[in-house]
């Protein structure tokens, strides 16, 4: 296969993934084109690039999901291929095919494997040939409920009913006994139908309170394909992630080998080629599930960066022009340990609601170790019209301890006011005992926090500052000084909390 020069790039994206696509298209030599809605003329990702071009009204569904706009801009401005970002037309099979038509190439796989993966039905029969671990279940739509009840009897309760379209948790009901399984099957048919368009389920054993562990992999279109270790993505929200790290807690070199190539195998089954991951959902006895494969370069890539010195868009990038991957799997090493921690304009105080407004004041943390991926600076609107998510923390250390703590000094030096965030949330996970043990799964929110843990949180400077006030007050009356009980740290005390309302009491 011949390889073909990129020299100028459209990113059909917005916000922080835009940004970061332009460095690496910077540092290739490589001329980036933005694109940008009515509502983003002002945003960092306009100015990075070296030409924009506005695409339309400000909800995405006129502007960065208008694909025809989009070739268009890229037509114009003679760009010869288009990086997608993730969301929006990222895993599009039929704009993947348009932007070939047109002539340009797409920073993506082939449009066969998308379409493929996109269906989770058709995934588990794409791979079931090779073999690769999957929760005991059935393999096709679910066409008759007396068929598909006694199908549930066999693989045993508790039983899982999911959509083969879509994702997010749409469409998924846990059904618990045999007597519940109708009524749930007919509720999560109506929500795949009405949510996707497409009323096909099926079933599988439940898995209680799984990990979620994932493998990111390069492949290229010479038949390489190498596995770039695992992210573990357990911590999460209404089925967004919150809080990712590399290498997981929990995988040892024999779990890491096994899912590598099991990964691999999946990428195989679909002759894949770019940047890919692979889900797994791992159980108690960390046994690894294959539940399926993202077709994009995903939010969480930079802790897999950190930990193997791979720019995962330049590789896309060149990949894409048809290069050979330069490196091999014996090449690779895990060097320490990445956190990323997801910055979204939301109160974790007030059920994650999300929040937006005008951020009065940003600014990032510095030094060793850390690393911003944002798209957005001081004094702007964080737009309604987008995803709520407006920069992402990321640190790195020689160990997981380290890589912890220096997480706690960077959310403590992050300036955001103005609007509620993320943040303190992510602080708390950090302190927490079940994550610092690596003792935690996909449970971790319903199972350990509550609101309240964020008003009640100090940080250890407010909390002397609290207890010298006290003692001096009580010096004056003669009674016994109090000493700091760890018991505030136990409850994994964090940043902004109202201690100093309750200073101004004393
Ligand atoms: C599961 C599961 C338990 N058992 N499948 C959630 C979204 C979709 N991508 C797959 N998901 C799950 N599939 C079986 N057989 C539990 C989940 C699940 C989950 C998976 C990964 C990350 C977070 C999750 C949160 C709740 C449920």
């Amino acid at each position: 296969m011949n390889s073909t020069k990129i020299t100028k790039i459209l990113i059909a994206n917005r916000g922080e993934i835009t940004l970061r696509i332009i460095r690496s298209c910077k540092e290739m030599g490589i001329k980036t084109v933005a694109v940008f809605s009515e509502a983003d003329r002002l945003a960092p990702h306009v100015r990075a690039a070296d030409e924009a071009i506005c695409v339309g009204a400000p909800p995405s569904s006129e502007s960065y999901l208008r694909g025809d706009k989009i070739i268009e801009a890229a037509k114009t401005t003679g760009a010869e291929a288009i990086h997608p970002g993730y969301g929006f037309l990222s895993e599009n099979a039929d704009f993947a095919r348009k932007v070939k038509e047109a002539g340009l190439i797409f920073i993506a796989p082939s449009p066969e494997a998308i379409e493929v993966m996109g269906s989770k039905l058709a995934a588990k029969n794409a791979v079931s040939k090779y073999d690769i671990p999957m929760v005991p279940g059935i393999n096709h739509a679910v066409e008759d409920i007396a068929e598909a009840k006694k199908e549930a009897a066999q693989i045993g309760y508790p039983i899982l009913v999911k959509a083969s379209a879509g994702g997010g948790g749409k469409g998924m009901r846990v059904v618990e006994k045999e007597e519940e399984f109708e009524e749930q099957m007919k509720r999560a048919v109506s929500e795949a139908q009405s949510a996707f368009g497409d009323g096909a389920v099926f079933i599988e054993k439940y898995i209680g309170s799984p990990r979620h562990i994932e493998i990111q992999i390069l492949g290229d279109m010479h038949g390489n394909i190498l596995y770039l270790f695992e992210r573990e993505c357990s911590i999460q929200r209404r089925h967004q992630k919150v809080v990712e790290e590399a290498p997981s807690a929990v995988v040892n070199e024999k779990m890491r080998k096994a899912m590598g190539k099991a990964a691999v195998n999946v990428a195989k089954a679909c002759n894949y080629y770019g940047a890919g991951t692979v889900e797994f959902i791992v159980d108690e006895n960390l046994d690894f599930y294959f539940l399926e494969m993202n077709t994009r370069l995903q939010v969480e890539h930079p802790i897999t960066e950190q930990i193997t010195g791979i720019d995962l868009v330049k590789e896309q990038i060149k990949i894409a022009e048809g290069k050979e991957i330069s490196f091999k799997q014996e090449d690779l090493k895990i060097n320490g340990h990445s956190i990323e921690v997801r910055v979204y304009a939301e109160d974790p105080a007030n059920n994650f609601l999300p929040n937006v407004g005008k951020v009065v004041e940003y600014d990032t943390p510095k030094g060793l170790g850390i690393r911003v991926d944002d798209g957005f600076e001081q004094g702007m609107e964080v737009p309604i019209f987008y995803d709520s998510m407006i920069a992402k923390l990321i640190t790195f250390g020689a160990n997981r301890e380290e890589a912890m703590d220096r997480m706690i000094r960077a959310i403590d030096e992050y300036k955001i006011s103005g609007i509620q965030t993320t943040l303190p949330f992510c602080k708390f996970v950090m302190k927490h005992e079940a994550f610092r043990s690596g003792n935690f799964s996909t449970k971790f929110v319903e199972n350990h926090f509550k609101p309240e843990y964020l008003d009640a949180q100090t940080s250890k400077e407010e909390e002397e500052i609290a207890v010298a006030i006290v003692n001096q007050l009580l010096e004056k009356g003669k009674k016994k000084n109090i000493t700091i009980s760890n018991s505030a740290e136990k409850n994994n005390s964090t940043g902004m909390s109202d201690w100093r309302k309750k200073r101004s009491m004393f």
